[in-house]
């Protein structure tokens, strides 16, 4: 009989490359060693230790997919990939923290920026020494990005811009911001950089989500910068849709890291405790979650392996990246909850860590379009017919 290993039931380990289960395995101990020991406090004191973005940055982590000429690992998307699960597998946060750096800031800056964009940004972005942040979403444009109100006007030697920009990961501690704003009625990408007359990013308080990540505003008084800050050749949504591309890819795969996370800790959990004179995890009741999560995570994960292979081939349509990114994260979430339950009153205690992924997981299933704007997304693409409007 052939060994059923249960963590991995389809072997998704046999079709990866020797250099990418070696990323893989240094990234799951740095996360299991480094970012365990820190997200509890974290979470609970709604803390980002600016230290990770360095850690991460010395781990080749941060732009890992972008040319090594600029300090970056030139890794594929398959490790991409993997390194997102391992790091989400502790905190969806500390995966957004990375994943904003590397997809919304440093992707954007190698592929529409200039080189003199790419030289002065970069390598500094690659190891961590600077924080990048990405604005897109504003208060009043959200899911429809194309009624963004920020507004850049062209004036002598460069332009002038105006608008504030809403739940912006890593904004009140960045050095670099990319920003989307309209110039003459087109949306533009641009840079700022910190300390830029007019610019502040206001931390915002009270969430109950992603509590170790750090999210804030961008506000934008009358910013003057110079010609050297806008991305020359790119315009239109298909600027910021480029780096959700990328950014959406490695969420569908962390987001199974929570999952997976949530999934072992039930297991264990139903192992452990004694009811009725019996484990938990010896009812039938308890054995069917287990196996619905088990078959949900392993078939989702395959998915993204697929869909990693055929990024790296520059193959991978986009409609598949929001079939993905909807599945993981309504699945992730899904997963998560069952597994608080299964916890009973234990799962609602942060020292179990279940209740802080169902909670984070409520936040990655909204942001890089929600669950039902990737269900539009796909009911166009299979019908041809849009019903946004
Ligand atoms: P639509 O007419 O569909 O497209 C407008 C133009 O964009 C092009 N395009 C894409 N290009 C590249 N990749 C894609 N995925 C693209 N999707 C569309 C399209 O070809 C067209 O180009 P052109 O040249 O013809 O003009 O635009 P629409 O306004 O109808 O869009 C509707 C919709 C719903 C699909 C879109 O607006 C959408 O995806 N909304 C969701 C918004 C979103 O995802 N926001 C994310 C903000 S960033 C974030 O959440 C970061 S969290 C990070 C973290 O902490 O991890
Ligand atoms: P809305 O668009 O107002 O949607 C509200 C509800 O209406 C949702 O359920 C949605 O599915 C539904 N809905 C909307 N339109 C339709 C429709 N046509 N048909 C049916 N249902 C519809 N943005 C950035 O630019 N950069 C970041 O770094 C960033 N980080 C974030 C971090 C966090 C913690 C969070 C929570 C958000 C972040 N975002 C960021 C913003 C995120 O992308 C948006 O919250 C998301 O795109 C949804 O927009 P919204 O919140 O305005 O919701």
């Amino acid at each position: 009989r052939i060994h059923f290993d249960w963590q991995d039931p389809l072997q998704l380990n046999s079709l990866l490359t020797e250099e990418e289960r070696m990323i893989r395995d240094m990234v799951h101990e740095y996360a299991q060693e480094k970012l365990m020991s820190r997200v509890l406090m974290a979470n609970r004191n709604e803390h980002f230790d600016r230290e990770i973005m360095n850690e991460l940055g010395e781990l080749g982590l941060l732009g890992s997919t972008l040319p090594e000429k600029y300090g970056c690992a030139g890794a594929n998307y398959v490790s991409y990939g993997l390194v997102a699960r391992e790091v989400e597998r502790v905190d969806s946060g500390y995966r957004s923290a990375m994943s904003v750096q590397s997809s919304l800031v440093m992707h954007p800056i190698n592929e529409y920026g200039t080189e003199a964009q790419k030289q002065k940004y970069l390598p500094k972005l690659a190891t961590g020494e600077w924080v990048g942040c990405f604005g897109l979403t504003e208060p009043d444009a959200g899911s429809d990005p194309a009624g963004m109100k920020t507004r850049a006007e062209k004036i002598d030697g460069g332009y002038r811009l105006t608008g504030s920009k809403m739940w912006i990961t890593n904004s009140p501690i960045a050095d670099v911001f990319v920003v989307w704003a309209k110039l003459d009625g087109v949306i533009r990408g641009f840079v700022l950089e910190k300390g830029m007359k007019g610019l502040s990013a206001p931390k915002i308080e009270g969430k109950f989500s992603l509590r170790a990540s750090i999210t804030g505003e961008i506000v934008m008084d009358n910013v003057e910068v110079g010609e050297d800050a806008i991305f020359p050749d790119v315009t239109g949504l298909k600027g910021p849709f480029g780096c959700l591309n990328k950014a959406r890819y490695g969420i569908a795969w962390g987001a199974l890291g929570a999952a997976e996370f949530c999934w072992h800790a039930a297991r264990q959990y139903g192992l452990d405790r004694i009811q009725f004179d019996k484990p938990l995890a010896g009812t039938q009741l308890f054995q069917k979650k287990l196996a619905d999560m088990q078959t949900e995570i392993s078939t989702g994960l395959f998915a993204c392996l697929q869909a990693g292979r055929l990024m790296d081939q520059n193959a991978l349509p986009v409609e598949a990246i929001s079939m993905i990114k909807r599945n993981s994260c309504g699945k992730a979430l899904d997963i998560a909850r069952i597994s608080r339950d299964m916890h009973g009153g234990n799962g609602i205690a942060d020292e179990f860590h279940v209740i802080r992924h169902v909670m984070n997981l409520e936040a990655v299933n909204t942001y890089e379009g929600t669950h039902d704007i990737h269900a539009l997304i796909l009911g166009r693409a299979q019908t041809s017919i849009q019903a946004f409007m």
